[in-house]
């Protein structure tokens, strides 16, 4: 753990991840145990869920701790579960909500308007944008009463800029840095933090997935630079996570060192 880490200040608290089975999340949940964090480990696979758990706990256990780790598998667009959540936490012995990590999300296809499927629509809406309305919401009340908390919306490039073929996630991405954006304005008079970190080209799955399923082109995105990894947005939220609680980073936007914008990339061949 670099120098930079004061990981004393995350010693005993809990972070709540969604879409934690995988990419930045699951390495966000790695990264938080090594810094002695609880972790709440939602995602809708149960095995994968229950690897990341595993790895998390012989992580923290190389760097002494021994955290309280608790997975629930969790659907984030079934509203019943996501109502429940909180009361199914707290019944399985969690007994603070310190830190909210809002990833869970994706994009679905490249269509242009005039040919997106309303179902890919449906997915993008709901996951990356209803959702995390919803689970803020869920754990809010929790934090209030604490008078502490972080929550950490992921964001991305495309929040900030809108690019051809990316109408529908690009427009759910503006709107999680808007919501960001007003619930840091609501929360100013509370101990609670609030934080976007807004990635470019990160290789994980997310390509693989908007390119359903097409490996060759989910890998031509991040052919002849070095693209950001799951690790390197983990290591930014726990930083933003580890400021003192003086200390707010409203907006983190990290590309790789080869990305100007979603269409300048540097290629080496
Ligand atoms: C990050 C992916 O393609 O919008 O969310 O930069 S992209």
């Amino acid at each position: 753990m670099p120098e930079l880490f004061n990981t004393t200040r995350l010693q005993g608290k809990t972070a709540i991840i969604t879409g934690a089975s995988g990419g930045i999340g699951a390495s966000t949940a790695i990264l938080f145990a090594r810094a002695g964090c609880n972790l709440v480990l939602l995602a809708r696979r149960k095995e994968a869920l229950e690897e990341v758990a595993a790895q998390a706990k012989a992580a923290a256990q190389t760097m002494g701790q021994n955290p309280q780790i608790v997975v629930r598998t969790l659907d984030v667009n079934d509203r019943t579960a996501v109502d429940a959540l909180v009361p199914a936490l707290k019944a399985d012995g969690v007994k603070s909500f310190d830190i909210l990590v809002n990833n869970a999300g994706g994009a679905v296809g490249t269509e242009r308007v005039g040919d997106i499927k309303m179902n890919d629509v449906d997915f993008m809406v709901d996951t990356n944008l209803v959702s995390l309305i919803q689970v803020t919401q869920a754990f809010l009340p929790e934090m209030k009463r604490q008078d502490s908390g972080h929550i950490l919306n992921i964001g991305s490039l495309a929040g900030r800029e809108a690019y051809v073929g990316g109408a529908v996630y690009c427009a759910t991405k503006h709107a999680v840095k808007a919501f960001t954006q007003s619930l840091l304005k609501e929360l100013v008079a509370t101990g609670i933090r609030v934080t976007e970190v807004a990635p470019g080209f990160v290789e994980t799955n997310f390509s693989v997935i908007r390119f359903r399923g097409n490996e060759d082109a989910a890998k031509a995105v991040y052919k002849g630079f070095d693209p950001l990894v799951a690790e390197d947005i983990a290591e930014e939220i726990v930083w933003c996570a580890m400021r003192p609680p003086h200390v707010q980073i409203a907006e983190l936007f990290v590309l790789p060192s080869a990305q100007g914008s979603a269409t300048i990339l540097h290629r080496k061949e």
